[in-house]
């Protein structure tokens, strides 16, 4: 048995905020969900896999556009060429009520219902693999689903497919499907492939447990490598690859600046900053403020001129390997200095402002201005939001100094 893992592909994410660059890096942004799923679909064809699964997230919003659904269907009429059956359910960003008479997907492609149920399917040697899984039919899914699993059956082969995340014994934050690591194991299945969680990884080994991440970043919040598993048996035993499929590799990069820099000596420095791969890398730069610096400099990295002639700089060459999309200004002390009784209060409010459940709830309040709904529906949004409000306390402070 061989199969390919994969989940939250969010197809035609808008990358919003993004798109005052040149219009060659632009489309290779706008494309880079599109072009990772492409290449997992060439991947299967070539290494000739019995089957794909998709667990959640196919599409990045509720409403998916036309384009990335065409896009979808395309994909899997490849698949279907070469008799490669896809097992699919949709997860908390592409919600719906699964219906036979909704389905314009290709017939390779088997979707799972709105309640847990289990299809099977007979490999060419024989051997009968039992796959158990549903889809989202609302945005949140607040109970345990993993309960509604059967034990493994007689199948050769027993795989669950679950869009969720661990259960944090927080109903504020158990939205997702909550589920335990032991109450997978109990189960006695041969693999559980989990979606949700953006950035992979594997629970645990035996039986393997995995988060294939998703198969593009979309921020600087979801850096690093993007991929996919390839699953294979050996007698009786599953072994799991990473894949790294992901045309985009999202960067954060840390850089000084000192007393003496003028703003042609910074540029240059950053300019040699990013040693370049083979992948294209966005890169967000964090400078850090230390001590006394160039007032000059300060203000023409405030107010975006640095970054403008970086830019050109790299658009002079028309070259481009990787592109400086941000550049953050940041004071040595991240964190404001407050009294010990001010932390305890601050700590407490943060905890309480910023929970994803308050968030979300904003979210839906401001659900008729879409576009601020999605933003804040952002998980990554809440760690930024914090981010923000605490470098905000720090700037008050110092004032009052
Ligand atoms: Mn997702």
């Amino acid at each position: 048995m061989k199969f390919i893992h994969t989940a939250d592909l969010h197809l035609d994410s808008p990358f919003r905020g993004l798109d005052e660059m040149p219009t060659q890096i632009w489309q290779r942004v706008h494309q880079s969900t599109f072009t990772a799923f492409e290449r997992i679909v060439d991947d299967a064809i070539n290494q000739q896999v019995d089957f794909v699964l998709i667990v959640g997230d196919i599409y990045d919003r509720d409403h998916h556009s036309a384009e990335a659904e065409d896009f979808f269907i395309h994909q899997c009429r490849q698949l279907a060429k070469q008799q490669i059956p896809v097992y699919l359910s949709y997860g908390n960003h592409d919600y719906q009520p699964v219906t036979e008479q909704l389905n314009s997907l290709p017939n390779n492609v088997h979707v799972f219902g709105n309640q847990v149920e289990t299809k099977t399917l007979t490999l060419a040697d024989g051997q009968i693999v039992a796959i158990t899984g549903f889809s989202y039919g609302k945005r949140w899914l607040v109970e345990d689903q993993t309960s509604k699993f059967p034990k493994k059956g007689t199948a050769d082969w027993q795989i669950g497919m679950l869009h969720g995340a661990i259960s944090q014994n927080n109903p504020d934050q158990d939205h997702y499907a909550p589920f335990t690591l032991s109450e997978l194991l109990q189960k006695k299945y041969d693999y559980w492939a989990l979606g949700h969680i953006h950035k992979h990884q594997v629970l645990n080994e035996e039986p393997l447990v995995i988060y294939p991440g998703n198969p593009q970043g979309r921020h600087k919040n979801e850096d690093g490598h993007h991929g996919y598993y390839l699953v294979q048996s050996d007698a009786d035993k599953l072994t799991a690859e990473f894949k790294s499929v992901a045309p985009i590799e999202w960067c954060e990069i840390d850089a000084q600046l000192n007393h003496d820099q003028t703003a042609d000596s910074l540029i240059e420095m950053l300019l040699h900053k990013e040693k370049t791969e083979d992948r294209f890398k966005m890169i967000a730069f964090n400078i850090h403020l230390t001590g006394q610096v160039n007032d000059l400099t300060k203000k023409l990295l405030a107010n975006g001129t640095i970054l403008a002639r970086l830019q050109e700089r790299l658009s002079e060459k028309g070259d481009y390997q990787w592109w400086p999309y941000q550049l953050n200004l940041l004071k040595d002390t991240a964190l404001p200095k407050m009294t010990d009784l001010d932390q305890k209060y601050w700590d407490q409010s943060a905890k309480d402002v910023f929970s994803q459940a308050a968030v979300i709830d904003l979210a839906d309040k401001l659900a008729k201005y879409g576009f601020i709904a999605d933003q804040l529906a952002d998980p990554s949004l809440v760690k930024q939001l914090r981010y923000e409000a605490s470098q905000k306390l720090g700037e008050g402070d110092h004032d009052e100094n």
